[in-house]
């Protein structure tokens, strides 16, 4: 069997097994701050020893979409090189009730990084809250909650709800209507960049495009798909969809790819090239973005045993290395940013493979 992990990871597997030392206490949580205990607690010592065995728990926003399952192989990577124990943990829809569910099961096994793509800013936070207090470090990736220690974005949101708006402004001609296909309204990534967009709308560049719909596909295919042949029968003379979700481009592709919208639509977003290179290869899609979602899990392994050794804290300004991809700052807000989105077209999508 091939080694499932990818190869510039792999080259970076052997060299950080030297890493692990002695076990110690595994977090640097200050057991006097009651209340609000989110946000940066004592000092950090970046020399502190990342102790053997840490329990990493991954939960992704839900288990069966394509996004998360790469993301989480990063993760599982950057576990691996610490000599970590990697749990993936969550349900099959991207709820918060689920989520709260598996963050008490974490907590109850004695995790010590529970890194967490939220369904919702708030609903998780006094299952968080309560396995901070049993020690465990909190991570945001993907999506954050209001009570994490640090957030590892996969790029910064102004960033991607510009990338996007010029996407789509791009492929329309620069003026006329389109409309956004989210995942779940809750969702804290999703909701943070349809702000974004709506802010660089504002610009004057921008003044004759008109974002008239927003729907919500629950990061279902089948949702995903019904809501676009919805948008198409609310808004017949609508000219694009931004779908800022992998699942939600990837159904809004098929549905129009197979329709008499074809060529007329534009549909653009976030996601996957393997999920899209069919629908570019086809013509219904002249390009999309991303960023490598197995570096966001890497990266959010890494800042997550960081962060239980003690060697950040979350304050801004604290720098930290995150094995293969190298030196991380932390940002305003304990904020860790990935780097800027990739934007994939005919001519380089097959220079991807994820
Ligand atoms: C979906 C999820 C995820 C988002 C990506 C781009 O898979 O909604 O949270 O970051 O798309």
């Amino acid at each position: 069997m091939t080694d499932p992990r990818p190869r510039h990871l792999l080259l970076a597997a052997s060299a950080f097994a030297v890493l692990m030392t002695a076990a110690c206490g595994g977090t640097t949580i200050d057991d006097a701050q009651e209340e609000d205990t989110s946000g940066p607690t004592g000092t950090a010592d970046p020399d502190a020893e990342i102790p053997e065995g840490l329990k990493m728990d991954f939960l992704p926003k839900q288990l069966n979409n394509p996004y998360s399952d790469i993301v989480n192989e990063g993760g599982a990577v950057a576990v691996e090189e610490l000599a970590g124990e990697f749990t993936e943990r969550g349900g099959t829809e991207p709820t918060a009730d689920s989520q709260v569910e598996y963050i008490n099961a974490a907590s109850q096994a004695g995790s010590d990084v529970i890194v967490i793509a939220a369904n919702d800013p708030d609903a998780v936070c006094p299952s968080l809250d309560q396995a901070r207090d049993n020690g465990a470090a909190i991570v945001g990736y993907d999506s954050n909650a209001n009570c994490t220690d640090i957030f590892v974005n996969q790029s910064s949101d102004e960033l991607i709800g510009r990338t996007l708006v010029e996407m789509i402004s791009e492929q329309i001609g620069g003026e006329g209507t389109f409309a956004v296909l989210s995942a779940t309204p809750n969702a804290t990534n999703q909701n943070a960049w349809i702000a974004a967009m709506e802010e660089v709308l504002a610009e004057e560049e921008y003044a004759d495009l008109e974002l008239v719909d927003t729907v919500y596909g629950n990061d279902d295919d089948l949702q995903s798909f019904q809501e676009m042949q919805g948008l198409m029968q609310s808004h017949p003379d609508l000219d694009g969809v931004v779908s800022p979700t992998t699942v939600g481009i990837a159904a809004a592709a098929r549905y129009v790819s197979d329709s008499e919208y074809k060529g007329e639509v534009a549909i653009t977003g976030l996601g996957t090239p393997n999920q899209m290179r069919e629908f570019v290869e086809d013509g219904t899609v002249d390009s999309f973005a991303l960023w490598n979602p197995e570096e966001l899990g890497y990266l959010a392994g890494y800042a997550g045993a960081a962060l239980s050794a003690g060697r950040i804290t979350g304050a801004e300004g604290e720098t930290f290395e995150a094995g293969d991809l190298g030196d991380y700052t932390v940002e305003a807000d304990g904020e860790i940013v990935l780097g800027p989105p990739t934007v994939f077209d005919a001519d380089n999508i097959d220079d991807f493979d994820f």
